[in-house]
């Protein structure tokens, strides 16, 4: 995937005060409000054995199986868990973090939504 660290790039500076700002005002909006909950549905899994802002593969579990249940279910393979842990992994420190996380996320959305834009031209 590359240069997947925000830093370097130049709208940083930008995103950075975005997450300032976020955290700080009351009033959020929608796209915001997916985004914190993306960051506190990571960290209350993650937080609970080990290093706490990574998911370890019972956490992983226990996120799948928690939140994405029928995600879960769809799949017959007992060994889910560990392929799609092997999968985010890109890293490969037998962890996942919180960047790894979200292209799970992410491509589950986007098949989500070609779904979604299938069933809308019916
Ligand atoms: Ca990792």
């Amino acid at each position: 995937m590359g240069e997947r660290r925000v830093k370097g790039l130049s709208i940083g500076v930008i995103i950075a005060r975005t997450c300032e700002f976020i955290q700080i005002k009351t009033m959020v909006s929608q796209l915001e409000e997916a985004m914190e909950n993306l960051i506190r549905v990571f960290h209350n899994y993650s937080s609970k054995e080990g290093d706490k802002y990574k998911l370890s593969n019972a956490e992983l579990k226990n996120l799948l199986n928690g939140e994405l249940a029928d995600f879960l279910a769809a799949s017959k393979d007992p060994m889910v868990v560990d392929k799609i842990m092997n999968d985010l992994d890109e890293n490969r420190d037998g962890q996942v973090d919180f960047q790894e996380f979200v292209v799970l996320v992410a491509a589950l959305t986007v098949a989500c939504n070609e779904f979604f834009e299938e069933s809308m031209k019916k």
